[in-house]
């Protein structure tokens, strides 16, 4: 399919439901080798926290970043749909009582207040090792050290030195609020970790060299910050009808966040260099690279 006469919108659109469909079909009745059966109530609760909505902008990434280097195979998919499910069981257990305790996601009601608190618990367990036996899978099409390096890459991102322990150190300052250095680490582990993981994945994917894998990585690191900027922002900015979950939330708790710290203007302004120094990241792949440049400054100018 030749993407590249179209928008920004409708190339995120067509990889959107192209994600939505591999999704649909991976979360299904009939079990897999080695697996006895799979109880339909589960299913029915990780579907409604994967399935209709979401930006699937990590899926994207992943995406366009292993096309970057002229990959453009199923493999790519199956990755891609295996970080979505991660990132969906963060949501339904960031919603939960203990955590955020929200009842509405991608507006719509959230998966303990659709089901129950532990059939929430456990949908999210289960789809986190979902996104590890997709990668794994000898049908992600890639050789076995190229999988091997994504399970790794993904288990450092998503564990206790990245996004768990993000959101650990996130707990934490509802009580005690952290200097800027702080706040800055804890937003890169809860969500920057698994955006950069999103824009290396393309290189290891692609069989990319070093310095390839690093200059993507880097490049996931500032639009790592700059999305968590816009998040806080936008949870001060925008309305919950327009967010699809609870607007006001951090400021309604006290919570540090940069904006809070700084102000719009300020928050804008970094938006900004944050942006540039993405796009500087790519200068090397010139054209090739348009679309990720967009993709940081989509990032930066989200409403939602
Ligand atoms: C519970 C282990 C665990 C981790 C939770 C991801 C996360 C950590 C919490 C979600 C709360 C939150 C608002 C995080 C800030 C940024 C973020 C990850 C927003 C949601 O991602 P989007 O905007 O959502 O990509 P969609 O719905 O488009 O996928």
């Amino acid at each position: 399919m030749n993407l590249l006469s179209q928008t920004f919108a409708d190339r995120l659109a067509a990889r959107a439901s192209a994600v939505e469909a591999m999704l649909n079909a991976i979360l299904t009745e009939t079990p897999l080798e080695g697996e006895t059966a799979r109880p339909a109530h589960l299913l029915s609760a990780m579907r409604h926290g994967v399935l209709n909505g979401g930006k699937r902008f990590r899926p994207f990434l992943v995406l366009e970043s292993a096309a970057l280097f002229g990959f453009d195979g199923n493999a790519a998919m199956r990755v891609a749909a295996a970080l979505e499910c991660l990132h969906c069981y963060s949501l339904v257990h960031d919603d939960l009582p203990a955590m955020d305790d929200d009842d509405l996601r991608r507006g719509r009601p959230t998966v303990h207040v659709a089901y129950d608190d532990a059939t929430a618990i456990l949908a999210g367990d289960a789809l986190l090792t979902l996104a590890f036996d997709l990668i794994a899978d000898p049908q992600t099409d890639l050789p076995a050290d190229r999988r091997a390096d994504l399970v790794l890459l993904l288990a450092r991102a998503a564990g206790i030195g990245g996004m768990v322990g993000g959101q650990v150190l996130d707990i934490a300052a509802e009580t005690k609020t952290p200097d800027e250095a702080g706040i800055i680490t804890l937003q890169a582990m809860k969500t920057g970790a698994l955006l950069r993981f999103a824009c290396e994945a393309g290189a290891v994917i692609a069989g990319a060299g070093t310095d390839d894998r690093t200059r993507l990585r880097q490049y996931g690191e500032k639009i790592g910050l700059a999305f968590q900027l816009a998040d806080d922002l936008l949870d001060l900015t925008a309305d919950t009808a327009t967010l699809g979950k609870a607007a006001g939330k951090d400021a309604g708790r006290g919570k540090g966040t940069l904006p809070a710290l700084h102000g719009e203007a300020w928050t804008r302004k970094r938006l900004g260099e944050l942006v540039s120094e993405a796009e500087s990241l790519l200068e090397p792949f010139g054209e090739r690279a348009a679309i990720l440049k967009e993709a940081a400054r989509f990032v930066a100018n989200r409403d939602k």
